[in-house]
């Protein structure tokens, strides 16, 4: 895999050079505006593209030495490229002992992380938990998608497509948007941009950021219209960061709004689950209700009729469980005070994510929850959800700690994941 990172005026001088450079194959998985750093006046410098190309070679592939991360002279006020070259190493893993391996394999995981635009100012991911399998599952994977995505991109460029478009195209697929969904937004943004703005690089990518923000839905967190009590539930398999979200939510109803909050669980099933809710509800001085069966849940939603917000966490299931998810829909399903809100993490497949939604989105769902957006390396799968099943996001979480790794979904927000329209 042959990376390269220039920081060009504007998108034909890079397109230029990764053509030079790379050859046509290539494709750009990543462009963002970013500023330069002072100048020698101490002024800020003028704002940049910054673009990230890939390209694989595996059929070349030699043996490589390990990687040398160049360090790029200040760019010139002329806008000279300044090129970031990374050599992946060679993938004979297997022989080299585990401390070498995880030296070989550090700048694998920064690129892996940077490529795909991890969210400025989001605490470092726990690089720890992943493991060397999974990161030469990774790359494998990142090498399919590369090669697919060039000999798309020249189907498309056969179309006709304007280079800008094509660009955006591949970006966003190699971000985790379903491909189909990716080729109608840019085939329709065709249709729609002034012919004469079609060259223009910023102007496409924030009209297809729009056109994207028409598509999907957020409520902005705890939807605020009415002043009604809120009664949620959190929904959803096993390990997603439930207990850990609802924690968060309470946390900050109790702090930011100053709000009359309860928590309930029906977690029973599981041990030391009720133990590590307790001990949240403990710290934020909210009151904490076990409740077995839909009797005692409609008793309790009763007995804190003058609370603010009720929320209640539920143990994980597993969507192939009929009698779990059966139980869970008797619990909730009939009981219309309730928001059910689905938890994901953005770090399952997509395809699990559909089939999850699927099986859950057999009782009624008022919104998702994607989690772990630190430990995840490509938010399109975000996109796919909101396409496919037109539920509105309501939260982001962030990190493990409670309560400041969560935010409100926004779209602004969500769109910046896929496309960094914000830059540095
Ligand atoms: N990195 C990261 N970890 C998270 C996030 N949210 C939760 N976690 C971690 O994920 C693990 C599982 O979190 P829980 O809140 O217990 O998940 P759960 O869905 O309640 O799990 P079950 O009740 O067993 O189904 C914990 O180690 C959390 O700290 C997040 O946004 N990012
Ligand atoms: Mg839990």
């Amino acid at each position: 895999m042959n990376l390269k990172r220039y920081r060009v005026n504007n998108i034909q001088e890079a397109l230029q050079q990764i053509k030079k450079d790379l050859g046509p194959d290539a494709i750009i998985v990543s462009t963002r505006q970013v500023k330069e750093s002072k100048n020698s006046f101490g002024l800020f410098g003028k704002s940049m593209l910054e673009v990230t190309a890939a390209r694989d070679e595996t059929a070349q592939r030699q043996p490589s030495p390990p990687p040398v991360l160049k360090k790029s002279p200040e760019v010139s006020p002329y806008g000279i490229p300044e090129t970031l070259e990374k050599k992946m190493p060679s993938p004979s893993l297997s022989r080299s002992n585990h401390e070498e391996t995880q030296r070989m394999l550090l700048p694998i995981r920064e690129e892996i992380q940077e490529l795909k635009d991890m969210i400025a100012g989001m605490q470092q991911p726990s690089v720890e938990s992943r493991t060397t399998v999974q990161l030469q599952q990774d790359m494998s994977e990142i090498r399919h998608m590369v090669q697919t995505l060039a000999a798309q991109s020249n189907q498309l460029r056969d179309e006709e497509l304007s280079e800008n478009l094509v660009v955006l195209f591949q970006q966003m697929v190699f971000n985790g948007l379903e491909e189909k969904f990716a080729r109608r937004l840019i085939q329709e943004a065709k249709k729609s941009i002034p012919l004469e703005e079609l060259n223009n690089f910023p102007y496409v990518k924030i009209f297809i950021a729009r056109m994207l923000m028409k598509i999907i839905k957020t409520t902005n967190g705890i939807p605020k219209e009415g002043t009604k009590q809120k009664i949620f539930s959190l929904v959803g398999p096993t390990g997603v960061g439930k207990t850990t979200t609802a924690a968060k939510i309470a946390s900050e109803q109790v702090l930011k709004y100053k709000h009359k909050v309860a928590m309930l669980t029906v977690d029973t099933f599981r041990i030391g689950a009720i133990e590590q809710l307790r001990a949240y509800a403990k710290i934020m001085n909210v009151p904490l209700e076990v409740v077995a069966n839909k009797a005692e849940l409609n008793q309790t939603i009763e007995k804190y009729s003058d609370y603010d917000v009720l929320l209640i966490d539920t143990g994980g299931r597993s969507q192939r469980d009929e009698a779990q998810m059966f139980e869970l829909r008797e619990l909730l399903e009939s009981n219309h005070r309730v928001d059910n809100y689905l938890v994901l993490s953005s770090t399952t497949k997509d395809y699990e994510i559909s089939e999850i939604t699927r099986k859950f989105g057999e009782m009624r769902l008022d919104g998702v929850i994607f989690t772990k957006l630190d430990e995840s390396t490509s938010y399109g799968c975000i996109f796919n959800h909101a396409i496919r099943f037109k539920k509105p996001i309501a939260f982001l979480t962030t990190g493990q700690k409670v309560p400041e790794d969560i935010e409100a979904a926004t779209k602004e927000r969500l769109v910046d994941l896929l496309l960094n329209i914000a830059g540095d």
